[in-house]
């Protein structure tokens, strides 16, 4: 932990068109405003460097476009060729623009970013676990999102399920793919039935909010580091981290499909703090901060701090 020359490459990934509301978008921006960066330079003395894949792109004009579009041709799964596209940027950089043994921090947007930032990170440690954090288990698939927003759905994406039922406008995929042996979930409250199928199906590790009150955080961490770890106690470790995991009445108001019930702030905050310890974490997304979603500016800052808070814990602020 004190090695002096740690870089964290901050990919800034300001998207949202994986799901319906505006605002997501400025997640990232308003972290930045918070101070993140510096927090991470002067704070955990790191060093910093920021990527900018979506520099350049008219995110607003494709979107505007893509739903216009849409409106005629009214597809199941919503926005996926702009979906593709982002994510294809954002998996570029990841895996052209960081080393291994550098930091990859990923700022959402909405959590279909995760399809870019993983296949990135997997592109570097094909053999890595992922401890996702979330209320939602984003495993649906083209065929059973019921909304048909790709926020929804990385992480089936990410394991290839249903592959052949594609939209043909999702038009990569990643080397890599993740195992459904290599995640797990903590958080979980708001599952679909489809998904709840999957995840029985796949015999994917999940630990609900029903888990962390049965048997406590610190439990359902070391279960969830176990299991993706699969007795190698170096494996690289990555965290995909929505917020809305955490409870709205705890700090999280400022997301975009809230539920009731999440974890509180410790148990947020442990989580990361505990991942960090193994010294195994070599990436972390922070996504569905929506700064547009706040009722005044304390339920804004509350939110993002909590997102910066994350970050620093999940860097080892916090370890003495
Ligand atoms: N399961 C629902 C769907 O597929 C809602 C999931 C998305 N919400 C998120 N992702 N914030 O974690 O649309
Ligand atoms: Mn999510
Ligand atoms: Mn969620
Ligand atoms: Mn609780």
């Amino acid at each position: 932990v004190n090695d002096e020359n740690r870089m964290c490459k901050i990919v800034l990934a300001p998207f949202n068109g994986g799901q319906p509301h505006g605002g997501v978008d400025l997640g990232a921006e308003y972290m930045m405003k918070h101070g993140l960066k510096q927090q991470i330079e002067e704070i955990l003395k790191w060093n910093t460097e920021v990527l900018d894949p979506l520099n350049g792109v008219n995110l607003e004009q494709l979107k505007a476009e893509a739903d216009e579009q849409e409106k005629e041709t009214k597809p199941k799964i919503k926005r996926a060729d702009f979906v593709s596209m982002a994510n294809k940027k954002i998996y570029e950089t990841c895996k052209n623009d960081i080393s291994k043994g550098e930091f990859q921090l990923t700022l959402g947007g909405d959590h279909s970013i995760a399809i870019g930032s993983i296949a990135g990170l997997l592109s570097r440690y094909p053999d890595a676990g992922i401890i996702w954090i979330d209320a939602h288990a984003d495993i649906n698939t083209v065929n059973t999102t019921e909304s048909g927003n790709l926020h929804g759905c990385p992480v089936s994406f990410l394991a290839n399920m249903d592959r052949k039922d594609w939209p043909k406008s999702f038009d990569w995929v990643p080397e890599n793919l993740l195992a459904t042996d290599k995640i797990a979930y903590i958080g979980l409250r708001d599952v679909d039935a489809g998904e709840k199928k999957i995840l029985r199906d796949n015999n994917i590790k999940a630990f609900s909010m029903y888990h962390v009150d049965r048997y406590g955080i610190n439990s359902v961490v070391e279960q969830a580091i176990a299991h993706v770890s699969k007795g190698n106690k170096d494996c690289p470790i990555m965290i995909s981290y929505d917020v809305d995991a955490i409870d709205p009445e705890a700090s999280v108001q400022c997301t975009g499909t809230k539920v009731d019930y999440g974890l509180n702030n410790r148990e947020a905050l442990f989580l990361c703090e505990r991942i960090c310890e193994t010294g195994n974490v070599v990436a972390l997304d922070v996504v569905e901060v929506n700064p547009s979603l706040g009722a005044d500016e304390t339920e804004i800052l509350k939110t993002v701090a909590m997102g910066c808070s994350i970050v620093r814990c999940t860097l080892g602020e916090t370890l003495l």
